[in-house]
């Protein structure tokens, strides 16, 4: 069915599945009107907004009572989507829930796209992107830091941010239209040398502020890529299931039990690693193992974060000189495992190295703290930078920084004032993207087709 934006959408805006309530949710013109017809109780369509009020769904045809439900009535403009919306609590049983759903599908209602409800708000004029993708991003939020930086997309503060850019963007813009001529100027090229080349490098500088500080908030949000490697027989394993408090993955004493990826999530604080375990490297004795090996090396490639295991029992062997040298330029912490027996490796030897044993809860703590600040997110609290972690977004402040860029060597360059005002323009435009004020269908069908039902 074609989406429009006249008709009256209806949603599950609760998670699939058994709970102790269950919300239907409409939006549109006819939402008091569809509810009324299926509501015994007080008249809907009379009743205040943002009131809630206790009755009966019954099916008008047979007469039959489906469920008792509160049902709560938002009159436009003040609600989520701007348009008049009413929420039906009912019990929160698949069979209940889906039987209310229907009978208002049947009413008249068009039942939602993912994201439909969201999208209204941001058609509506009632939030713009910048929002709207962090309400996917609260919903997404697997830590407190995750959530906190989705809190300053949907405060707004992406959104200030960009508008202030393209602000002061829009005055260079003017400033060229206009030709204004200073008398303290000679030429045009001393004017856009002097005036508007500061201004942009200004405009430049914030925007790549806000690239260096983003790398820590796609952290933040997405986890840290953390890969687990040794040899065979070290305690990967046995690490990881420690780390994850769950019998994750197998451990024997046989060198060579890990053969594929094991993979958890690990939240530590404010962040979050995906730790992954990897089969342990060696001359691999068979055709598994040699696959398992050969992924565990492509992982190495992708880690933000290596944790490179040596058994502290025995003498290091030439596999763990390897394993040492190939990590030496990549971000890593060197963990000597098995203190609990005698240590025959010297961890003076090792700038780095924290001794553990595996099955020691304490010294469990203590790697986590080591990785605590290893990592060492930049403070979130700061207030004078937007993070930004979303791609698409970030995409646009790339482009928008290579427009400023080419503006920049124009300028430079002495080309024609008009070339560099497409520049600046362009960088206008991409800012634009960001919170929607610039857009195509195409964007937004994609984007809020990745929110959830009922959204
Ligand atoms: N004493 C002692 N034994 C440990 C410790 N950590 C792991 N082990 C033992 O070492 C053996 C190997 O442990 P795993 O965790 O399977 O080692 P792995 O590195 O994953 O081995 P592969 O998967 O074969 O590469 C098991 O018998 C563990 O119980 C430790 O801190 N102290
Ligand atoms: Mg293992």
């Amino acid at each position: 069915m074609k989406e429009t934006m006249n008709d009256t959408i209806l949603g599950i805006s609760t998670a699939f599945g058994k709970g102790a309530i269950s919300i239907v949710r409409m939006s549109g013109s006819e939402a008091l009107e569809i509810a009324s017809r299926v509501f015994k109780g007080k008249d809907l369509r009379k009743v205040p907004s943002h009131t809630v009020h206790y009755g009966h769904i019954v099916n008008p045809k047979t007469e039959e009572t489906i469920d008792e439900v509160l049902v709560t009535v938002y009159r436009a403009p003040k609600t989520y989507t701007r348009e008049d919306i009413v929420e039906i609590n009912c019990h929160g049983g698949i069979f209940v829930t889906n039987q209310i759903f229907e009978l208002l599908a049947l009413q008249g209602a068009r039942i939602a796209e993912p994201g439909e409800f969201t999208k209204r708000a941001f058609l509506n004029g009632r939030i713009d992107l910048t929002k709207a993708e962090a309400v996917m991003d609260v919903i997404d939020a697997e830590s407190k830091a995750a959530l906190r930086l989705a809190n300053y997309g949907l405060r707004g503060d992406i959104k200030n941010a960009i508008d202030n850019l393209r602000s002061k963007l829009m005055n260079i813009i003017a400033t060229i239209a206009v030709n204004i001529d200073y008398p303290e100027y000679d030429d045009a090229e001393e004017l856009t040398n002097s005036v508007i080349k500061p201004q942009i490098q200004d405009i430049y500088n914030q925007l790549k502020k806000i690239l260096a500080y983003s790398s820590d908030a796609k952290k933040i949000k997405e986890g840290i890529k953390t890969v687990i490697i040794g040899r065979p027989n070290v305690g990967k394993s046995s690490l990881l299931n420690a780390l994850l408090r769950e019998d994750k993955a197998i451990v024997t004493p046989i060198p060579g039990t890990t053969r594929d990826i094991v993979e958890g999530k690990l939240v530590l604080g404010s962040i979050m690693l995906n730790l992954i375990d990897t089969a342990g490297i060696r001359e691999a004795q068979d055709e598994v193992e040699k696959i398992g090996i050969s992924k565990s090396q492509h992982k190495i490639d992708e880690a933000e974060l290596i944790l490179l295991i040596l058994d502290g029992s025995e003498p290091l062997e030439k596999m763990d000189y390897d394993l040492l040298e190939l990590v030496r330029n990549r971000p890593h912490l060197t963990v000597i495992n098995k203190s609990d027996l005698p240590l025959v490796v010297n961890p003076e030897a090792f700038s780095d190295a924290i001794v553990i044993s595996a099955t020691n809860p304490n010294d469990i703590s203590k790697l986590e703290e080591a990785i605590t600040k290893y990592v060492m997110i930049r403070d979130i609290n700061d207030t004078d930078v937007s993070y930004i972690s979303n791609t698409r977004q970030l995409a646009k402040i790339n482009e928008a920084i290579s427009n400023l860029d080419e503006a920049m060597k124009a300028i430079s360059e002495n080309v024609y004032i008009d070339i560099v005002d497409i520049y600046i323009q362009a960088a206008w435009n991409s800012l634009g993207e960001i919170i929607g004020e610039v857009r195509t269908d195409q964007l937004i069908d994609e984007l809020f087709s990745k929110f959830c039902l009922g959204k």
